[in-house]
């Protein structure tokens, strides 16, 4: 963790890591290993982190649907703005740009991060962002970027994110509804800003 000792909270003494999957499978305060044939019965395994089909909408109509889909592994790859932020007044430099920063994540195996872009006009046109991290070592992690895109001023704006990995996977503008709300990646947004 950044070089501090593991905390309790994040599994201390000991804790899986495991790159490239869904963080609900690194099992803090680990203290077995089974090597077995069979896919785990872990509830958490077995009962949630699903993409469940959009027919299961409540609990009851997800049940049958729980045995016959695949448990999440992988994640999709994802991007979020988070500078600035949704609701705030934003000023242009003297070129008329906005400063947009956030973070990005490859998908499961697909290699780094390559490529973010931001739209500030609802995807019409798209500006390349400048990445962080050497792409070599980022395989497994997140990578911050920043941009400085062009805007008119003007109130109830929005800016969209948007990354590609080395694979060539990048997010659509959203993803399909599931019941359990996970591995969403539909493009990063912050939204209502007062552009000046
Ligand atoms: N033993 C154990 N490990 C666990 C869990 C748990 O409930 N029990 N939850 C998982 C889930 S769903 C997540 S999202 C991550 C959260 O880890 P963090 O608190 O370090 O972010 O731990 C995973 N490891
Ligand atoms: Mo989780």
């Amino acid at each position: 963790m950044n070089g501090k000792p593991l905390t309790k909270e994040h599994g201390f003494p000991v804790r899986v890591v495991v790159p490239g999957i869904a963080g609900a499978r690194s099992v803090k305060w680990l203290d077995r290993i089974t090597v077995q044939t069979m896919e785990s019965s872990n509830y958490y395994q077995q009962h949630d982190y699903k993409i469940l089909p959009p027919e299961a909408v409540d609990s009851e109509s997800a049940e049958k649907y729980w045995d016959t889909t695949p448990a999440l592994q992988t994640m999709p790859i994802n991007s979020a703005i988070a500078v600035p932020e949704p609701g705030s007044r934003v000023e242009r430099s003297a070129e008329g740009k906005v400063t947009v920063k956030g973070f990005a994540l490859p998908s499961g195996d697909g290699g780094a991060v390559v490529k973010v872009e931001v739209s500030g006009d609802e995807g019409v046109t798209w500006t390349e962002a400048e990445i962080e991290h050497d792409a070599d070592e980022s395989r497994w992690s997140w990578r911050l970027w920043k941009a400085n895109l062009s805007m008119e001023a003007g109130r109830g704006l929005k800016i969209f994110s948007r990354a590609t990995d080395a694979s060539g996977e990048t997010q659509p503008e959203r993803s399909q509804w599931n019941l359990r709300g996970v591995a969403y990646n539909g493009y990063g947004e912050t939204t209502d800003l007062e552009v000046v």
